[in-house]
């Protein structure tokens, strides 16, 4: 049989099974794109292979997945951060026209080519720790034209630049200045999610149920509209209270409710039950120096699957690092190693909807790789500020950058 690359000598995290599922001594095939062996040295003789590359030993897991962001914006909030150093609060900067309403301006006047400008080092710092899928959400245009250029930067910049990226429509993010908040979500409903999905610029819908943001009744409006129009459906969810917003997205079928800091029993059985993966932030609890800690060990317990990701956002987890993610996750989640890399692979793909073609090192996947210099898979969530990358295969082609 004949196969495109051969990778041999090299040590494998699957993420098969529950664990890493790791395999020491390591062969791996790609065909046009996709993984088409995975076994121990010496189990695929039988492929002939156009190209064989040695590994030279190194650990490779699947290409990481940053399955919640919204880092294409434009503008700079570096100077509320300031403000909040000298003890002004974010009610007050909100007032001063800061917070979410300055980058919402922002990213309006940008034209796309100034948006994808201004995103593009965002996504480059991504990449260059691994990243071979990323799901950003539209959020800061809040007018139909507007989220929808968000939406076709996003996915210009994955094509430019060899990311898979995932589109997810967050028009319900805030209530556009000088809005009234129901009357915008009729038009989300209305006008904007249908022409969103005709034009196929997201695979999902999100919203901000919160107390500074949408009602649960709301939450549930925009559901129902992205459900008919085949849409699937997200959360930011207990986030600053127990809105009850994932055990309504659950009953939606969710692919994921992210946040969760307050979450309660009777969301974790509802997200249990559903399937719904847990993102957690640990980023967003960092920067904003949270103190409620989402309740880990319970969802453990009830197996709902838990993701991570960066949240890479201008106001509250200004972070572009998968890799120093994985490291909050440990260090104030108290995620174990395994739970920390299967948070960026396997359950970030689950969080997405794409389990079946990525997150693992299993045949018939994409063959979207990572390809690391470290002695052991827990190099990759110990370390603080540095990079063990090597390089990137996405669809069976070795990265050019
Ligand atoms: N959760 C948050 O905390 C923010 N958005 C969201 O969905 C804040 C985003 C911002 O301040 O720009
Ligand atoms: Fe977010």
């Amino acid at each position: 049989m004949h196969c495109d690359t051969l990778w041999f000598n090299v040590r494998l995290m699957t993420l098969q099974g529950e664990a890493l599922g790791v395999i020491e001594d390591g062969v791996l095939a790609a065909d046009q794109g996709r993984i088409v062996h995975v076994g121990q040295a010496g189990s695929a003789d039988h492929l002939r292979a156009a190209q064989r590359i040695d590994g030279q030993g190194r650990w490779v897991s699947p290409g990481l997945i940053d399955c919640h962001t919204h880092l294409v914006y434009a503008g700079n909030r570096a100077n509320e951060f300031e403000q909040r150093l000298q003890g002004v609060s974010y009610a007050e900067i909100a007032r001063a026209g800061g917070g979410i309403v300055s980058t919402v301006h922002a990213t309006r006047q940008a034209t796309a080519e100034q948006l994808a400008a201004q995103s593009r080092p965002r996504l480059r710092a991504m990449r260059a720790e691994g990243v071979t899928t990323v799901e950003i959400k539209s959020g800061y245009g809040l007018t139909l034209d507007d989220e929808r250029k968000q939406l076709q930067v996003a996915r210009s910049l994955g094509r430019e630049m060899a990311v898979n990226v995932v589109p997810t429509f967050l028009g319900a993010h805030a209530v556009p200045p000088g809005r009234q908040a129901q009357e915008y979500i009729d038009e989300v409903c209305a006008r904007m999610i249908p022409t969103i999905a005709a034009e196929g610029l997201a695979e999902a819908v999100d919203v901000f149920c919160e107390n500074i943001a949408f009602s649960p009744a709301q939450a549930r409006q925009v559901f129902e509209a992205a459900c008919a129009h085949g849409l699937a459906v997200k959360i930011h969810a207990e986030q600053l209270s127990n809105q009850r917003g994932a055990e309504l997205a659950a009953s939606f079928g969710a692919l994921s409710a992210d946040h969760i800091e307050h979450l309660d029993a009777a969301g974790i059985a509802a997200m249990a039950a559903a399937g719904t993966t847990a993102v957690l932030l640990p980023g967003a609890f960092y920067f904003t120096r949270d103190t409620t800690l989402p309740p880990v060990q319970a969802l453990r317990t009830a197996g709902v699957p838990l993701a991570l990701a960066t949240d890479c956002n201008p106001g509250t987890s200004p972070l572009t690092s998968p890799l120093l993610a994985m490291n909050m996750g440990a260090t104030l989640f108290r995620l174990t190693v395994a739970e920390c890399i299967a948070g960026f692979t396997r359950n970030a793909a689950r969080a997405l909807g794409r389990a079946d073609r990525i997150g693992q090192l299993a045949v018939g996947m994409d063959c979207d790789l990572a390809i690391w210099d470290i002695d052991a898979p827990a190099d990759l969530v110990y370390r603080i500020g540095f990079n063990p990358l090597h390089s990137r295969v996405v669809r069976g082609q070795l990265d050019p950058a």
